[in-house]
């Protein structure tokens, strides 16, 4: 089955599969069967797959920008090489993945369209902006931290095309950490400007990495349906959990803190004489030896909702950077292609020229 161009891709909890091929279908499930493309699955599973898949790609060539703003200002020759391989690999992550899309059934071009007419989501640490080299050296280590925790699990899902791709994705996401422990090791073991730099650019960074992993599980309407399929493998509250447990004490260990922002009686927001939030020390955060987990605070899910609805710091510039690319590849897909599609939101304005 293939979805005609333009459909929408909507998981509809309500359609009815034939109940003889489902059971057959869940039973290769729970064997732990890999489940190829041209291969009958529930509508839901081909939608909720390439859903996910899609978001993914979008996440990579989007999650590119931040560090790519970086490679002509890397510190040095060593840095910005290692930082040019590593926005490259991300590109070619996005290009694997939408490959993965195109075979569920959705045309790139549309899933590129989808994308910078903001119909389609992308994940919500790529909306922050990244002011100082700190900032790269953060999301190495913290965004490709929590992106091969997230993607290990997903390794072992059920889809073939997803879990190959992932496995292969997860080999160069570790080269790119094992880069983001080194960078963050040299910026903690230097002077006190770069150790406040790095601890600025951690606050930045913590809680939009909480967040990564999705809404906590209680208010995640696929997790459950999802795990069924094994198109997740791990619940979105407890991969927080395995990213806390691994980098909370590791940014202990490296002398950073790990601050939230602080509210009064109300829970409104204290902010600094400079108009910044003020920050203090996670309260909740500590080692629990019985159960060999962290405790920590939740971040602001009121932001993160803010976010991913097109509504956070750099959505606008990060889309418009896309539209941009999109706009200047319009001659080489009417060269290569005879495409005559205008990038979207210019088909009006084309027309009336
Ligand atoms: N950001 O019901 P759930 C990378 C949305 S690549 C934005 O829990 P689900 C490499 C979600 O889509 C990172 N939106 O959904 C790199 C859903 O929206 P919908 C990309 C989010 O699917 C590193 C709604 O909220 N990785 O980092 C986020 O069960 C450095 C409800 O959520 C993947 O995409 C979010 N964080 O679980 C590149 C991995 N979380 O569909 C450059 C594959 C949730 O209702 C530099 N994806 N939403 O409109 C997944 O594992 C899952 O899809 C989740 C969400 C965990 C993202």
């Amino acid at each position: 089955m293939s979805l005609s161009a333009n459909v929408e891709c909507n998981v509809d909890w309500e359609a009815q599969d034939d109940p003889e091929k489902l059971a057959a279908f869940e039973a290769r499930i729970d064997q732990g069967e890999i489940i190829e493309p041209d291969e009958w699955m529930p509508r839901n599973y081909r939608i909720g797959m390439l859903r996910m898949a899609e978001h993914h790609a979008n996440s990579e060539i989007v999650g590119a920008l931040p560090e790519g703003e970086w490679i002509t200002r890397a510190p040095s020759l060593r840095r910005k090489l290692a930082l040019i391989a590593k926005v490259q690999d991300e590109v070619g992550h996005g290009q694997m993945l939408y490959r993965v899309s195109q075979d569920l059934g959705k045309p790139r071009d549309q899933m590129l369209r989808d994308l910078i007419a903001g119909k389609t989501k992308y994940h919500n640490v790529f909306n922050y902006p990244a002011p100082t080299w700190a900032d790269v050296v953060a999301i190495q280590w913290l965004v490709d931290g929590a992106a091969i925790m997230n993607q290990a699990t997903l390794a072992d899902g059920s889809y073939g095309p997803y879990v190959r791709t992932m496995k292969r994705i997860n080999m160069e996401e570790a080269f790119h950490f094992k880069s983001g422990e080194d960078m963050v090791l040299t910026m903690m073991g230097g002077t006190l400007r770069q150790r406040q730099m790095m601890q600025e650019a951690f606050d930045r960074w913590w809680a939009p990495c909480l967040m990564f992993f999705g809404p906590p599980d209680k208010d995640s309407v696929k997790t459950t349906p999802f795990m069924r399929w094994r198109i997740k493998t791990a619940t979105n509250d407890e991969l927080r959990q395995r990213f806390v447990d691994r980098f909370a004490p590791a940014a202990l260990d490296l002398g950073l803190k790990i601050h939230v922002t602080a509210k009064d009686d109300k829970g409104q927001l204290k902010c600094k004489a400079d108009g910044k939030p003020e920050l203090i020390e996670d309260p909740e955060l500590r080692y629990n030896p019985q159960t060999r987990h962290w405790s920590f605070s939740q971040p602001d899910w009121d932001e993160f909702y803010r976010v991913i609805r097109g509504n956070g710091p750099c959505n606008k510039e990060r889309v418009g950077l896309r539209r941009f690319s999109y706009e200047q590849g319009q001659w080489v897909r009417s060269a290569v292609l005879g495409s005559t599609s205008m990038p979207p939101g210019a088909d009006s304005q084309a027309r009336r020229n």
